[in-house]
């Protein structure tokens, strides 16, 4: 898989990969009793290879472009209460390739259940070059923010350091 074949499928003449060093290619794990709860990523295209699903659950479930002109807080109140009828499901089997705009539509893993954990590999891109999170949002989704977060965020990397 090369990023020319990506972004050709997406048609993007701004299209650049991530480059948060704790988002760029991960691995995502989720074992029995979490899922990934409702966010919207801070990249705007996400690549997603499923390899290996949980024994009950874990689908992946969104409502397309629902803070595509504005933020639609009613509409993502109503998914967040599980009463949204814009909620899509899938249902992954390894080795599928998923293309997904998750900076504008609201996703979640469903919560799953049983022994096996649920494994997706996923790599993202944005429309601007050396793009990287705030540290506010790398600590909420991977425990910790590193020197590049705090200097991009204007701040001295050091003074955050233990
Ligand atoms: O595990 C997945 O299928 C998607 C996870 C996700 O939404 C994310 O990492 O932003
Ligand atoms: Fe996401």
């Amino acid at each position: 898989m090369t990023d020319g074949f990506i972004r050709e499928c997406l048609q993007k003449k701004h299209f650049y990969r991530y480059a948060d060093p704790l988002a760029d290619v991960i691995v995502n794990v989720t074992n029995e009793g979490s899922g990934f709860p409702w966010h919207f990523d801070t990249n705007n295209f996400t690549v997603t290879l499923a390899i290996q699903n949980a024994e009950q659950g874990g689908e992946f479930e969104y409502a397309s472009n629902i803070r595509k002109h504005s933020e639609n807080f009613d509409e993502v109140t109503k998914v967040l209460d599980g009463t949204s009828d814009l909620v899509t499901s899938l249902n992954l089997e390894p080795g599928d390739l998923q293309l997904f705009k998750g900076r504008y539509s609201l996703h979640r893993v469903a919560p799953l259940s049983g022994n096996r954990p649920r494994y997706v590999a996923i790599i993202s891109y944005v429309e601007e070059p050396n793009m990287v999170a705030t540290p506010e949002r790398a600590i909420q989704l991977y425990g910790k923010a590193l020197p590049i977060h705090y200097q991009r965020a204007g701040m001295r990397a050091d003074a955050f350091i233990d």
